[in-house]
């Protein structure tokens, strides 16, 4: 039997930082998943084939129960552990290997994803857009900063995010590439959406209907965009098609900690919610910039079929 205990401190660190977000963002999430496996068939003193893949179990299970939503993180743990898996006939050391190497061709793979989704985005960009973001995702802002670089565009609008306001982490970052922005409180969307020429998020799952699941607030922004006529972008690599949206099953919706709203003894008469990410209709989506090109929404379905063999 594998114990807790025998996996190794840094891997359940890693776990304990997806889970209290200091390493969050979909995308930060599933690499940080690799590295954890990477570590774990690193130090692996494990004598069988059978005991190795078991230890890779423990720790797939440990990774999986810290954050449900975003689908890259069982993505990059079944791309990482797939064949393994089946692997016949083989030993420890060559498992070892397996582990590490596709583990650290999901995170080249996945930072390059992002450059080249920066690089296909800014070309939707035209001169003069202004563009509003939420939250803090890695894809949108690749899309943003390249556009800024190539001069196109002219200023970008920023949701604070509530509760964990992870869109100041995005002020930062663009204000240090020196792209001129405004931080705006979530609620002010629509009061601002007449100035803004496209919207960009990213997200944390696909659906095979073209749904997005992303940070909370997402569908209100994508609503009042469609409203106003703004077109509405996603940004996101194709790990974060979700595979069990193919069979109907749904996206399990985070609910975390109310402390992250208000502290409730405060309030100890009522009742505190803290859903984290909501569901946009496809219907309100105009395009999916993926590192593979862009596709509608409506051609989520393929993807999840054709790019990742994950058939019903
Ligand atoms: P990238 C984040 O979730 C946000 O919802 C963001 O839009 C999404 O992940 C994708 O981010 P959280 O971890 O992978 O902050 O594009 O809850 O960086």
């Amino acid at each position: 039997m594998i114990l807790e205990t025998m996996i190794p401190p840094e891997v359940k660190q890693i776990a304990r930082d997806i889970r209290t977000m200091r390493i969050r963002g979909a995308g930060r999430i599933a690499r940080g998943a690799a590295k954890a496996l990477k570590l774990t068939a690193k130090t692996s003193s494990a004598r069988t084939p059978r005991e190795f893949m078991k230890e890779i179990d423990k720790v797939s299970s440990l990774l999986l129960a810290t954050r449900p939503t975003a689908v890259s993180l069982p993505n990059a743990i079944r791309l990482i552990t797939a064949w393994p898996k089946q692997a016949k006939n083989t030993d420890v050391q060559t498992l070892r290997k397996m582990i590490i190497s596709r583990a650290d061709e999901f995170i080249k793979n996945s930072k390059e994803a992002v450059t080249r989704i920066g690089e296909i985005g800014s070309q939707r960009i035209s001169k003069g857009d202004v563009i509003l973001t939420h939250c803090n995702s890695d894809c949108a802002l690749a899309i943003i900063k390249r556009a800024f670089m190539r001069h196109k565009l002219t200023e970008v609008f920023v949701t604070e995010s509530r509760p964990m306001r992870q869109g100041l982490i995005s002020v930062r970052e663009l204000t240090k590439a020196g792209v001129p922005t405004t931080l705006i409180v979530d609620s002010a969307v629509r009061y601002f959406i007449r100035d803004i020429d496209k919207v960009i998020v990213g997200a944390d799952s696909i659906a095979a209907n073209g749904a997005i699941v992303n940070k909370i607030g997402t569908s209100q922004i994508a609503l009042v965009a469609h409203e106003a006529r703004v077109p509405f972008f996603v940004a996101a690599e194709s790990y974060k098609f979700h595979p069990d949206t193919l069979v109907g099953r749904l996206v399990k919706i985070e609910e975390r900690d109310p402390k992250e709203i208000v502290d409730p003894k405060r309030f100890p008469r009522a009742k505190i919610r803290n859903p984290v990410f909501d569901i946009t209709p496809p219907e309100y989506v105009d395009l999916i910039i993926t590192e593979r090109g862009i596709i509608p929404p409506s051609a989520a379905y393929t993807i999840i079929q054709d790019l990742f063999k994950w058939k019903s």
